[in-house]
């Protein structure tokens, strides 16, 4: 079996060069987005087999956006083409400090056409584990059905599958249909991934552990909240535990930093780490992301993560 599958929509992102409201920008720098490709990306460059499963327009940029996967190794074969929606993009403010603005032109694009009748079980049941977010189930009701079908061919199959909520409530059209989507999709899987902003909207309860609880209740297996500098508390019906984020002097860019703590956290339970292990990879890859400007330029290959682990655990420069 390869290893990890992801599913969602890529979008070109447009990066402001200098700080200051979107209107002003003149020069914008490309680059890539989109959260699950953020990590199908991060899980190849660790080294493992990383699908992703989407739909592109027949235009320009769904031709940056192939021919940018093909270079990371991702595996590609399930992604179609469309010659009637174009691909989405966005742009995205420099902040000095904070989370930066984000505008989407993302509407009726290639990706948002999606539906459950596109699950291709045969393919996606040949990766051993799902990792999947928050953000297909808000984009339309065909992608709602997309996600719903492929965490059921997977779960059908026996595989694990991992849950990022990712909340966007721009892209919902009230909350309370955001909270309990997202929440029944999140009891479906093995491990869920929420900031503890995302949980306290979810669950009502800000205490890491309370958070935990509502999910582990639900039949998750696994529940790491993200703290932010403060790194990720997590869960299981076994144990539970606190592990410190890694010192960041600068932070460029904080979007990013989550689908990264995603990819350590997966990768590192895939290939036979602790929890607490697994996690620290998870909070590792966070900080890289956070000092670059694209969502995924920090995330590192399998040496430059053990150089920066060797350093920032050691205390050697
Ligand atoms: O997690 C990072 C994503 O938010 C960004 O890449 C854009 O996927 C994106 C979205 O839909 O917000």
């Amino acid at each position: 079996l390869k290893d990890v599958v992801t599913f969602g929509e890529a979008m070109v992102m447009f990066v402001a060069e200098k700080p200051g409201a979107l209107k002003d920008i003149d020069k914008f720098s490309r680059r890539l987005a989109g959260a699950e490709v953020n990590t199908a990306v991060g899980f190849a460059r660790l080294g493992l087999s990383a699908g992703w499963v989407s739909r592109l327009g027949d235009d320009a940029f769904g031709e940056y956006i192939r021919e940018y996967l093909v270079r990371e190794n991702i595996d590609i074969s399930g992604v179609t083409r469309d010659s009637r929606h174009p691909t989405g993009f966005q742009l995205k403010s420099k902040v000095l400090e904070g989370d930066p603005q984000v505008q989407y032109f993302r509407k009726n694009s290639a990706a948002s056409t999606l539906s459950g009748t596109d699950v291709d079980a045969g393919y996606l049941t040949d990766f051993r584990h799902l990792h999947m977010t928050g953000i297909p189930p808000a984009l339309t009701k065909e992608t709602r059905e997309f996600a719903y079908a492929a965490l059921g061919a997977m779960k059908a199959a026996g595989r694990s599958v991992s849950f990022d909520p990712n909340l966007r409530p721009s892209l919902w059209s009230s909350r309370e249909e955001m909270v309990s989507v997202i929440n029944d999709l999140a009891c479906r899987a093995d491990w869920v991934l929420p900031g503890v902003e995302e949980g306290e909207i979810l669950t009502g309860s800000r205490n890491p552990r309370e958070i935990a609880e509502f999910y582990l209740s639900r039949g998750v297996s696994l529940v790491a909240v993200k703290l932010g500098p403060e790194g990720a508390y997590f869960c299981t019906p076994g144990g539970e535990g606190t592990v410190q984020g890694f010192k960041v002097e600068r932070i460029v860019d904080t979007v990013g930093a989550g689908d990264g703590f995603a990819v350590g956290l997966v990768s590192g339970l895939l290939q036979g780490l602790t929890v607490s292990q697994a996690v620290q990879r998870g909070n590792a890859i966070g900080a890289l992301a956070v000092q670059s400007e694209g969502d995924h330029d920090g995330y590192p290959t399998r040496p430059e993560l053990e150089t920066y682990l060797q350093h920032h655990l050691t205390g050697v420069e």
